[in-house]
């Protein structure tokens, strides 16, 4: 069925299908599979080149894999809830996922974005959209945690983001669904001129990371898809692609697709600085949600924002150009020196690359081509820098080497094609397998790439591995493009689905890794750091248990007189002061999921015992030769009895 679906597809294409049948057939010759797998091979007990961080899609999280060897190392919980920790069911976590919806354990997580100095990836932090719920997340990547989610209001559909600007200044959100701005209940067949896409910058602190809103640009309806932002001349702007200029509101796959082209929407936001600061922005009144974790006592807080700086276009000349652009357009990517901005105009055979120095040219000319809701349209012929004919059918991303080749990812024609700016030919291919949608080189988006390998991420696996019933893997694969051409060396099932991926150097991570919490430093006002220390105390019907972890034991380990209809917290400090030794605790018949505790942390878990009896409370995480004894006992006597509460240890 498949091939036979990919024949057709290759016929219709003639030249292009023999140049692919052809470089195929080379290739298998020229590499043997255990050549490719000695390339692959990390030998026990050494570590990977580079950390990849894949997006998990509608997982919401992000997945670490060490490259080349495809090993998972971790999941990195973001936007959902994950029972292998508690995040999201610790109390202490809780508070990262409350938006102006009330509280969200879940969202679909594209696109990864690793924190950069001067265009090159930094190692610092590694920032994520969830699309469902405009929200962007930060990890800190000496702690691979989450420690900071922050929503995007009056945006629908957070796609077009995080992207950085070169020195992150800057992350980007923008809607992908447009909305009535303010929110608000109207017909959607009114869509047209009265629905708004929201082109939004989250400034990012450079000491401390944090974010927080700095403006948004009110822009037409249109569904604004993917972006980037330049680099060197470049710098000053990002770049959107936006897909639905026709602004129709049902029947996207038709009435999406009518117009010949598109646009790259062009935003300076420099200017966009100034205009704030002449005082040319509006506050517009909406709450929303900047969750950040507290980093001394590890518990997350919410600060409720109450209005967003709003810029309209109309009022800040200089601010957005449109830049025609083939056929819906969906990624749009700048390649390493920032004169080239690549879309991938999916439903186009052809790529038509815009040259940004000829766009400051004709923007400087006013060589404009009309405009869209007074947002002049740069003339077409005046912008292009050449076209790549004949490419492939569905190109949507592109990442770059640092020779000057643009590996571009085509989803129809199911292939990574590898193709030169300086004359824009098509100079190798790759079939995937199968139906590619990122692409991700190391550093494949920063000034200087790495020429190592490139990641194609896949949507379908079809009959690459074990069945596993109605849902199959996702799957990357991993191939090298350090020579002339492009060869496959590796499969590897993902997590989720993975959008983007992000891939970095290991050691410019790897040394920031931390291995424990100084247990001194620890704020919480409920840790316990010592045993002397523990106890269990009662404020009416809530009781809370200050509790210790140390190998191999709880203390205490043995409390009497928590009574049914009590709401119980319990606080576990782990005293543990060495790498890799967290303690996990649960509790008979909680609701949540247990709770992993970092050497040096303190997490609370809440339970609530429904009948009376003596139930067990043990710890899951193998710590040590005597993990299977650390566990203990809670008595609850019913609720009108009079056993007093009493907690011991060894006794
Ligand atoms: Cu192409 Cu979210 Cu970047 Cu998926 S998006 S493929
Ligand atoms: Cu502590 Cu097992």
């Amino acid at each position: 069925m498949r091939s036979r679906r990919w024949l057709l597809v290759l016929l219709g294409l003639g030249a292009l299908a023999a140049g692919l049948v052809l470089a195929q057939g080379a290739r298998t010759a020229s590499r043997t599979a255990s050549d490719a797998a000695a390339r692959t091979f990390v030998p026990p007990g050494q570590h990977d080149e580079y950390y990849g961080f894949f997006s998990g899609g509608f997982n919401g999280q992000v997945s670490v894999v060490g490259l080349p060897s495809g090993r998972t190392l971790r999941v990195i919980p973001v936007f959902s809830q994950h029972a292998e920790n508690g995040y999201g069911y610790s109390e202490e976590t809780k508070a990262l996922f409350n938006t102006s919806h009330g509280p969200v354990y879940w969202d679909d997580s594209h696109h990864p974005q690793l924190s950069r100095t001067n265009g090159q990836s930094d190692g610092r932090w590694l920032f994520i959209n969830g699309n469902n719920t405009p929200r962007i997340a930060r990890i800190d990547l000496s702690t691979f945690e989450t420690v900071e989610i922050i929503e995007i209001p009056n945006v629908g559909g957070n796609h077009p983001s995080p992207f950085a600007t070169a020195n992150t200044e800057y992350l980007v959100a923008g809607s992908r669904f447009s909305q009535p701005v303010p929110q608000r209940d109207m017909p959607v067949a009114d869509y047209k001129g009265n629905f708004k896409g929201m082109l939004t910058f989250v400034a990012v602190d450079p000491d401390s990371g944090e974010m927080s809103l700095a403006f948004q640009v009110m822009m037409p309806g249109f569904d604004y898809d993917l972006a980037h932002c330049g680099k060197g001349p470049s710098a000053d702007w990002c770049f959107f692609t936006s897909y639905n200029v026709e602004e129709a509101h049902t029947l996207l796959e038709v009435n999406a697709s009518q117009a010949d082209k598109d646009f790259v929407t062009a935003v300076n936001w420099r200017r966009a600085e100034q205009c704030v600061a002449e005082g040319k922005a509006t506050e517009l009144p909406v709450r929303y949600a900047h969750n950040i974790v507290d980093e001394a006592s590890g518990i997350a807080r919410t600060e409720w924002l109450e209005s967003a700086t709003v810029l309209d276009p109309a009022d800040c000349e200089g601010l957005v150009y449109f830049l025609p652009t083939p056929k819906s357009p969906h990624g749009v990517d700048v390649d390493p020196t920032g004169e080239y901005i690549v879309p991938g105009g999916k439903l186009s055979a052809t790529i038509a690359v815009h040259s940004f120095s000829k766009m400051l040219q004709a923007i400087e000319n006013r060589d404009f081509d009309g405009d869209a809701y007074g947002i002049p349209i740069l003339n077409f012929d005046a912008i292009v820098a050449g076209q790549v004919e004949r490419a492939c059918l569905g190109p949507l991303h592109n990442e770059f080497d640092s020779k000057g080749n643009v590996y571009t990812s085509c989803f129809i024609t199911s292939e990574i094609i590898k193709w030169r700016l300086s004359d824009f030919q098509v100079v190798d291919r790759m079939p995937v397998y199968y139906s590619i949608g990122h692409l991700m080189i190391p550093g494949g988006d920063n000034v200087k790439p790495s020429d190592s390998y490139v990641v194609a991420l896949n949507k379908i696996t079809k009959d690459r591995y074990l069945p596993t019933g109605p849902e199959l893997t996702q799957s990357a694969q991993l191939i090298d493009i350090s020579g002339n051409t492009m060869e496959m060396l590796l499969d590897f099932p993902t997590l989720g689905e993975p959008h983007y991926a992000q891939g970095i150097a290991a050691d410019l991570v790897a040394p920031n890794s931390k291995q424990i919490y100084a247990l001194a430093d620890n704020t919480h006002p409920y840790a316990t750091k010592s045993e002397a220390d523990v106890r269990v105390e009662r404020d009416g019907d809530v009781v809370h248990v200050y509790m210790t972890s140390i190998r191999s034991h709880f203390a205490p380990d043995v409390i009497e007189g928590i009574k049914v209809g009590d709401t119980v917290y319990w606080h576990v400090t782990n005293l543990e002061q060495d790498w890799d030794v967290p303690h996990g605790f649960a509790v008979q018949g909680m609701e949540a999921a247990n709770i992993l505790i970092m050497p040096g942390r303190t997490l609370t878990v809440k339970w609530e015992p429904k009948a009376p009896g003596v139930y067990p409370f043990y710890c899951t995480d193998f710590c040590s030769a005597l993990h299977q004894e650390m566990q203990g006992y809670v008595r609850v006597p019913p609720a009108d009895s009079d056993v007093a509460l009493s907690w011991s240890l060894g006794q």
